[in-house]
C-alpha cells in the first residue's frame, strides 16, 4: 500500500493553531513574539504559538502528521537558516494552547522545503529535508528518539518541493525533487543512497509547487509545476515505455506565479487552478489571487 501524505492541513481542527513566526530583528526584544499569544485577530481566530523563533532560524516549511500515533496531529518544521528540523509532538487537548515543549531535532544543511511519505515501504512515514536528506522513521516508540532515525544523503544541493509518490507504478513510492529529477525506490537495501537510481524529468528554475494530477485524464499521473522564474507548466507522463526519459513539458499559463493550488472551484468536477501573486511577462500582477477555470475534462487543458 502506498502512503502519500499531502503537505496540507490534514485535519480541520489543526487550523486552530498557527505556527507564529516571530521574526527576530537584532534591535527587537527577544520576547516580541509574546505580543500576540492568546489574542484574537479581526476574524476572531485566536493565536497560539507552538514555538517562537527569536533567533531567526527561519522556519520555512511545515508537515502535518500524527507521528507518535496518539490521535493528535504533530508538526515537523524545517528551519532554513538554522539548518535543522524539529518534530514537535502535540501535547494534547489540555496543553496544546501552550508552546509545544516536546520535540526532537534533526540536523542537516539549509532547508527551505521538505516533504513526508513512506520511502522504505515499512508502513511508517519518513521525512525528506530539502530533497536530498532522507530520515527514515524507526517506527513505534522509537519515533521519539532522533538517534534511531536513519539518515540517508542522496545529495547535498538544494532541491525544492520534494514529493513522495510512486512515479513508475511498481507499488513503491519514489522521490521527486526540484520538479526535475526523480529517484526510484530500490527493491532492497533502501537505506543505501547508491541504490536509488536517478532519472531526469525536465528542467525547472524555481519551482514553488509540484503537484501530482492526471492532467490529461489518460489514466497516468502527471505533474503540475509553478515555476516562479518562467511559467506554470505540466510534465506529461509519456507512458510506461518512455517513463525513464525526460517528460514532455507543456505550458499551462504564462504566469510567473508564487504558489498555486489545484482543485475544483466552480463545482463542475473538473480541477481548476488558483494562483497566488507573481507576474506575467514584464507586467507585475496587480491581482493577488487569480483563478483559472478549466473548461475541458481531458486532453490539453483549456481555461476560461
Ligand atoms: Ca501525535
Ligand atoms: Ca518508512
Ligand atoms: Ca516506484
Ligand atoms: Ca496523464
Amino acid at each position: 500500500m502506498n502512503h502519500i501524505v499531502p503537505n496540507s492541513l490534514a485535519t480541520p481542527w489543526i487550523a486552530c493553531f498557527v505556527l507564529f513566526i516571530a521574526i527576530g530583528q537584532p534591535s527587537v526584544a527577544q520576547d516580541v513574539w509574546q505580543q500576540h499569544v492568546g489574542k484574537a485577530g479581526e476574524s476572531g481566530w485566536r493565536c497560539h504559538v507552538i514555538q517562537p523563533d527569536p533567533n531567526d532560524h527561519g522556519p520555512d516549511g511545515i508537515n502535518f502528521h500524527d507521528w507518535n500515533n496518539d490521535g493528535f496531529v504533530d508538526v515537523l518544521v524545517n528551519y532554513e537558516e538554522g539548518k535543522f528540523s524539529r518534530l514537535f509532538f502535540n501535547l494534547g487537548v489540555k496543553k496544546c494552547h501552550s508552546t509545544w515543549s516536546d520535540w526532537i531535532e534533526f540536523q542537516h544543511g539549509p532547508c527551505e522545503d521538505s516533504g513526508i511519505g513512506d520511502l522504505d515501504n515499512d508502513g511508517d512515514i519518513d521525512y525528506v529535508a530539502n530533497g536530498g536528506w532522507i530520515f527514515f522513521n524507526p517506527g513505534g516508540e522509537s519515533v521519539r528518539d532522533a538517534k534511531k532515525w536513519v539518515r540517508m544523503n542522496l545529495f547535498d544541493k538544494e532541491q525544492r518541493v520534494p514529493l513522495v509518490t510512486d512515479v513508475d507504478g511498481d507499488g513503491l513510492n519514489d522521490l521527486v525533487v526540484g520538479a526535475q529529477l526523480w529517484f526510484k525506490q530500490p527493491s532492497d537495501d533502501k537505506h543505501q543512497a547508491k541504490n536509488w537510481k536517478r532519472y531526469k524529468l525536465g528542467e525547472s528554475k524555481w519551482p514553488m509547487n509540484c503537484i501530482r494530477r492526471d492532467v490529461d485524464a489518460d489514466g497516468d499521473i502527471d505533474f503540475i509545476v509553478a515555476d516562479r522564474r518562467s511559467e506554470i507548466f505540466w510534465l506529461e507522463n509519456p507512458g510506461k515505455a518512455k517513463l525513464y526519459k525526460p517528460w514532455p513539458r507543456k505550458m499551462l499559463h504564462p504566469h510567473k506565479s508564487m504558489f498555486i493550488a489545484v482543485g475544483d472551484i466552480n463545482g463542475d468536477s473538473i480541477d481548476d487552478i488558483a494562483i497566488a501573486g507573481g507576474q506575467e511577462g514584464e507586467i507585475k500582477w496587480q491581482r493577488k489571487l487569480t483563478v483559472l477555470i478549466r473548461k475541458n475534462r481531458s486532453g490539453i487543458p483549456a481555461f476560461e
